[in-house]
């Protein structure tokens, strides 16, 4: 079966809660699409493509599913939903209550309306890169055969995130660590470390 990879992100209160609780939630339903295998650190991220709006908590999770790729894309804006996310009034990369967005689908690359596998912008994002690298450094983008490690390490180089202060800074966060079930084990991410990826 394979792995996907979702990528979580709130900066707005919702139905849950804060952020954290819609993350926290989320994690809970998509653990119902499949076997959760691992789950990121949450990391507090400066707001890429409109920055006048709130920091982002994001986070990402890897999820063994059946659900064929576009199942599982209407299986999260379901979830969206749940959660409070209005895509009728959101503005591009405004705020939201909830994004989720595949970001990989095993080494599968699709390009379809409404739905492009990897993720367009998964090697520029810093706040998509360091969570992903924390659970799956050595997974490999499938367009370019660079692993999410090398993808990472180029950002954090050459990307716009580097002149950010705090563009991408690891959360500590009991709630996190303890909620959703097994959902990747209680040390991935252990440590306090800044990450000004
Ligand atoms: N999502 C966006 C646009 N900008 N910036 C951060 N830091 N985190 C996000 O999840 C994010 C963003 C569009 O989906
Ligand atoms: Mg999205
Ligand atoms: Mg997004």
């Amino acid at each position: 079966m394979p792995i996907a990879y979702v990528g979580l992100g709130a900066n707005l209160p919702g139905p849950a809660g804060p952020p954290e609780a819609a993350l926290a939630a989320a994690l809970k339903s998509l653990a119902k699409l499949g076997r959760l295998v691992a789950r990121s650190s949450l990391y507090s991220t400066a707001p890429v493509g409109l920055t006048e709006q709130p920091r982002f908590l994001n986070a990402v999770a890897a999820l063994e599913t059946e659900l064929a790729p576009r199942a599982l894309l209407e299986a999260l804006l379901g979830i969206e939903r749940g959660l409070g996310r209005d895509r009728s009034t959101g503005q591009e990369n405004g705020p939201r209550t909830l994004d989720l967005d595949i970001l990989l689908y095993g080494d599968l690359v699709l390009r379809e309306d409404g739905l492009t596998i990897p993720h367009p912008r998964l090697a520029e994002r810093a706040f998509v890169l360091a969570p992903l690298r924390e659970i799956a450094p050595q997974v490999r983008d499938p367009r370019t055969g660079a692993t999410v490690g090398e993808l990472y390490e180029r950002v954090s180089r050459e990307g716009a995130s580097k002149d950010v202060p705090d563009a991408v800074v690891h959360v500590e966060s009991e709630g996190w660590r303890a909620g959703a079930g097994n959902a990747g084990g209680g040390d991935a991410g252990a440590g306090s470390d800044r990450d000004h990826g």
